[in-house]
């Protein structure tokens, strides 16, 4: 009976150094992971002011990079307009501002989103993320 004592002693010693084993490639995975995290927020931050009037905005189209952190500045100097871009959940209205994270690339239309007149269909422009 005292003679399997010490075998079941190697064996627990076996099973630690197995799960000490495994407990390293999880650590491995971990730096990965944190890395591809800071790339993605390592854009740079930009501030477009748009300004528009009946029935323009004076950008026709935005130019940022995926990652940017973006803020649109909207600026009515005459009318009442408001900026929205379709693919992202953008809205921003005269006066005021909206920060987003450009993390999707392609081109986005915007368009006015406040009913402003007759020339209210025309007043659009394009979101370009590269
Ligand atoms: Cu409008």
């Amino acid at each position: 009976m005292n003679k399997w004592i010490p075998v079941s002693g190697l064996l627990l010693a076996a099973a630690l150094t197995a799960t000490a084993c495994g407990g390293g490639k999880s650590d491995n995975a971990a730096p990965a992971a944190s890395a591809a995290a800071s790339a993605a927020s390592s854009g740079a931050a930009r501030t477009i002011t748009v300004n528009a009037k009946n029935f323009e905005f004076d950008q026709k189209e935005i130019k940022v990079k995926k990652g940017d952190s973006v803020t649109i500045a909207l600026n009515n100097s005459q009318g009442n307009h408001g900026l929205k871009i379709e693919g992202y959940d953008v809205e921003v209205k005269g006066g005021k501002s909206v920060t987003f994270t450009a993390d999707k690339a392609g081109e986005f239309n915007f368009s006015c989103s406040i009913m402003c007149g007759a020339g209210h269909a025309e007043m659009t422009g394009k979101l370009i993320v590269e």
